[in-house]
């Protein structure tokens, strides 16, 4: 038997295909499959149709142009405390509702016990975590090629190719990448001079050879494969013939019955009857008899043996094992850099889950899209989520000094000396006549309580504890009890690890060449402050080791007598706490009576005292 009867292969394939084509063939199931995608990872896609190039190939291939939804990050600090997580879902749900657009709240790091128990008693979903917002492939514009069945002809590939100018094509079975296929490699392939039975070590399918010489099926089963034989031409007489032709060979010939029946009778396993050539019943019946398959054909002997090497399934040529290819979620920083290093044209992307996403060039690296971004809470590069220098800088809403973000364009920049940035959130509200909704009201009220240390803290204004009591009527809260639960839980360390503890609320700055962190936690009871102390005391010592810091300050506040003991790590410190504050320092902590701000008291003071 010259052909293998893979139903199985075949039948596989072609529900593959199936599945491949639809979703190619509508424009609405292109976008759908976009909308997919975006489910399963998070990541906001919209694929939109190219109509330009949605014709000619009809129901084989669309490209696509693959779009980022548009969306605003809505960001605080890194280490976020409350009002940092608050304000930014609150800030969010503000412009949404102003400008319709969309705005998402992400946080730049984990959330702390404070905020973590003021989301979960108001029913806030926690915001994802954004780690950079550096430009990723996600985030630009690319090219959705569907993919083709490894199984279809170099002709056809070649085809497709020309007719969509296209240089690369992805070959996919179901959602996965199996590799690719160019114009060049196409080309090679066909230059490459092969053995006659090359067909049958590329695996053809039948129904290859008679798409590729225009023919017709008229003994045989079409979804069977070659996996035997060489390609020959009977040009010479049926005794000559009985030489060469062996089992399973696949033989090119005329009219001549007795060549057609010389061939049946060596047991070929194809016979490609040329120039429409009639086929006598006998022949028919013995073919079937011996298991041989009859394929008639327009085409004269030169151009079938000429064509039949473009029948081979791209499968075979395909570049697989040193593909390069990318995630959508790699940096474009990255990707440039590895195109750089590279010749290839397109190179093909993949979502999480090792789907096929699309193609990206070089080109689509030029007029790349960046991250629009909102800072809320801080406007200092060393607090920022990573990658800040690379995003498009929209809006900072803040009430914190001025510190070091530069922007490359003009920026919409708030910043009040008020007690919270949720208290200025709660005053653009008002300005545009809108009242926030409870669980907003909620959250904004929570940080404003934060930030304030519950009205006790010098940075606290009177719009602040108007505003919190003003947002706490339209949350249903009770501002002592919601207070005292919510620094409960936020001072409730139990077991978490050292790290986690420093981690809680920590800012780092920087001022005069000098480098340095400033944490504070605080509490309503004293002794679980000297509990913190030892914890994080050796953790400090260790941070200070890294190098990356000249000196480390950690407040721990007593919220019921408004006095911090600072403890700190670093050469300078000690000296710099009795300058700036005119109080006796030991090796490692010294108390600061009245101190409970860290941005109003303390790094006023100790920034000044730096810049003498
Ligand atoms: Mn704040």
């Amino acid at each position: 038997m010259a052909v293998r009867k893979a139903a199985a292969k075949a039948g596989k394939m072609a529900s593959a295909k199936k599945t491949a084509n639809a979703g190619v063939v509508k424009k609405s199931a292109v976008k759908k499959s976009g909308a997919d995608k975006n489910a399963e990872n998070g990541k906001e896609m919209s694929a939109k149709v190219n109509s330009a190039l949605a014709d000619e190939l009809g129901e084989e291939l669309k490209t696509t142009l693959v779009e980022p939804a548009e969306k605003v990050i809505v960001i605080g600090h890194k280490n976020p405390d409350t009002d940092s997580i608050c304000s930014a879902i609150g800030y969010a749900n503000f412009k949404s509702q102003v400008t319709g657009k969309r705005y998402v709240p992400y946080r730049a790091g984990e959330l702390n016990s404070e905020t973590e128990y003021v989301l979960k008693r108001l029913g806030v979903e926690v915001p994802q975590y954004m780690e950079n917002v550096a430009t990723q492939l996600r985030d630009i514009e690319y090219r959705y090629t569907p993919g083709v069945d490894p199984s279809i002809s170099l002709k056809k590939a070649w085809n497709i190719l020309n007719d969509e100018s296209l240089y690369t094509l992805p070959i996919t079975e179901g959602k996965k990448l199996k590799g690719i296929i160019t114009v060049g490699g196409i080309a090679h392939s066909y230059m490459e001079s092969f053995d006659s039975d090359i067909l049958a070590q590329a695996e053809t399918p039948v129904k290859n050879v008679i798409e590729t010489i225009d023919g017709k099926l008229i003994v045989g089963d079409a979804e069977a494969v070659i996996t035997k034989g060489k390609v020959l031409i009977a040009a010479a007489n049926p005794d000559l013939m009985e030489d060469y032709i062996k089992e399973n060979d696949i033989v090119i010939l005329g009219n001549r019955y007795e060549s057609q029946l010389c061939a049946i009778e060596m047991s070929a396993g194809i016979i490609i009857v040329c120039e429409g050539a009639k086929i006598s019943m006998t022949i028919k019946t013995l073919a079937k008899e011996k298991g041989c398959m009859i394929i008639s054909t327009p085409y004269d002997t030169y151009t079938v043996a000429r064509l039949m090497n473009q029948s081979m399934p791209i499968g075979h040529f395909m570049v697989r094992e040193e593909l390069i290819k990318f995630k959508t979620g790699d940096f474009v920083d990255y990707a440039r850099e590895i195109m750089a290093q590279n010749r290839n044209r397109d190179f093909p992307i993949e979502n999480h889950l090792g789907e096929y996403c699309g193609m990206v060039s070089r080109r689509n690296l030029l007029n790349m899209r960046r991250k629009k971004v909102i800072l809320v809470d801080h406007n200092e590069k060393t607090q920022a989520v990573d990658g800040i220098e690379d995003a498009e800088l929209l809006e900072i809403i803040d009430h914190h000094r001025l510190g070091t973000v530069t922007t490359l364009g003009p920026v919409y920049f708030r910043n009040e000396p008020l007690g919270c940035t949720a208290t200025i959130i709660l005053k653009m509200y008002k300005e545009n006549c809108i009242v926030p909704d409870k669980k907003t009201a909620g959250l904004l009220c929570a940080a404003i309580l934060s930030d304030t240390l519950m009205f006790r803290s010098p940075t606290c204004t009177p719009l602040d504890e108007a505003s919190a009591k003003e947002l706490a009527e339209i949350a249903g809260i009770n501002i002592l009890e919601f207070a005292e639960a919510m620094f409960t839980a936020g001072s409730n360390l139990g077991n978490k690890s050292q790290e986690e503890i420093f981690y809680q609320d920590f800012k780092k700055y920087s001022s005069e060449n000098m480098n340095f962190g400033v944490g504070q936690i605080s509490s309503l009871n004293k002794i679980e402050l000297d509990e913190i102390k030892k914890k994080i005391l050796p953790y400090m010592q260790k941070k200070l080791k890294e190098r990356e810091l000249d000196m480390i300050f950690y407040l721990l506040t007593d919220i019921i007598n408004e006095t911090s003991e600072v403890i700190f790590v670093g050469d300078n410190a000690a000296n710099l706490l009795k300058n700036a504050f005119g109080v006796e320092a030991d090796e490692e902590s010294a108390i600061l009576k009245g101190i409970v701000s860290r941005k109003k008291q303390f790094i006023p003071a100790l920034v000044g005292q730096l810049q003498q």
